[in-house]
């Protein structure tokens, strides 16, 4: 009995113990995770089981296709009528999908338009048939770089064959460096394997698991809105004092990209503050994941946790508050005051994290 009781009480406390400074440092997890050198090793066993891959020494190295810009005219495999053409399917694909993606190669077919594209969030396939827009992300490891230069047909027989290698990361000293451990493959993944979008939220299944969503339910938080609706798809919403004020902070980091039109650029938060996670966001598509879910997120959106907000520190007269935050390579802390039911925020630039 005793046991149990001790099991349960800690969970009571959630909301406020992971909201408030406890006079502990906290540090954000999942950060560290770019230094560890993958091995060839890891990388193949971390590679997921719907995507197969064959040498092909008529490929282009990684060295060679990454001096290549994306439409770059350099690029030997791309006349001036392609790139005229391209230009106009670009357009085309734009007007679906705004700035989410860039674009790697494109194909047409009797009745669909395809594109093999780049996010924030990693590699997709995008479709457009009978003037519907569909993105379905290819769920490929972290470590798979596909390449600019791509064969003219990249899907047949109901496949999707693309060009690339396995890379790793070459030096720690400069993040972006990064070297083939495997060069010159194809890889090949069924189309069904990708399409497949078990509750037809209008999300696939790959991209689903990639951010926490739950991929057997329209609805994973359980608040009306559908997953691909929902501005904060992780989290119910809620209303309440501190909410509002990280309502206010998340303006703060407004960006072109995570507005409410585009479906698959998120903001990225890593919080285990009920507060925070509660937000309802109404110009903005946010992700606000607990630490242990953003030490555990395996792919190329590691890279991409914006700002970390720190715990709220109460002031001396109990309406002002203070929370520290880390971004890439600064940091600082929001002042917070509460006068009339209303929240005024401002970044204090200089305070030292
Ligand atoms: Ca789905
Ligand atoms: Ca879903
Ligand atoms: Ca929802």
């Amino acid at each position: 009995m005793k046991k149990l009781f001790l099991l349960l009480f800690p969970v009571c406390l959630f909301s406020q113990e992971n909201c408030f400074d406890d006079g502990q440092k906290h540090y954000r997890s999942g950060m560290g995770l770019l230094d560890i050198k993958d091995t060839l090793e890891s990388i193949l066993f971390n590679n997921p089981k719907h995507v197969k891959f064959k040498e092909n020494k008529n490929n282009t190295s990684y060295e060679k296709d990454e001096m290549y810009d994306f439409g770059d005219s350099a690029s030997p495999t791309i006349s001036i009528e392609k790139q005229t053409e391209n230009k106009k399917i670009t357009e085309k694909f734009s007007s679906f999908f705004n700035n989410q993606f860039s674009y790697i190669q494109f194909q047409k077919e009797k009745n669909s338009l395809y594109a093999v594209a780049q996010s924030s969030s990693g590699y997709w396939l995008l479709e457009i048939k009978n003037k519907k827009p569909k993105a379905y992300y290819i769920g490929f490891s972290k470590n798979t770089y596909i390449n600019r230069n791509q064969k003219e047909k990249f899907i047949q027989n109901n496949k999707l064959y693309l060009d690339g290698s396995f890379l790793t990361v070459k030096s720690k000293i400069r993040f972006a460096e990064m070297e083939a451990v495997k060069d010159y493959l194809t890889f090949e993944v069924n189309l069904a394997d990708i399409k497949k979008d078990s509750d037809n939220d209008g999300y696939n299944d790959f991209f689903e698991k990639l951010i926490y969503l739950n991929p057997q339910s329209k609805d994973t938080d359980g608040d009306g809105i559908s997953d691909f609706d929902d501005l904060n798809p992780l989290h119910k919403s809620e209303k309440g004092k501190f909410i509002s004020l990280y309502e206010e902070i998340i303006d703060l980091d407004a960006s072109i990209y995570c507005n409410s039109e585009n479906h698959y650029s998120f903001e990225l938060y890593d919080s285990d503050c009920e507060y925070f996670q509660k937000v309802n966001p109404q110009k903005r598509r946010v992700l606000i994941l607990s630490g242990t879910q953003a030490y555990q997120l395996n792919d190329d959106y590691r890279n991409l946790l914006g700002t970390f907000y720190g715990r709220i520190k109460n002031g001396s007269d109990e309406k002002t508050f203070y929370i520290p935050y880390f971004k890439k390579s600064s940091g600082g802390r929001i002042i917070a005051e509460y006068k009339n039911g209303k929240w005024s925020i401002f970044e204090d630039l200089q305070f030292k994290v």
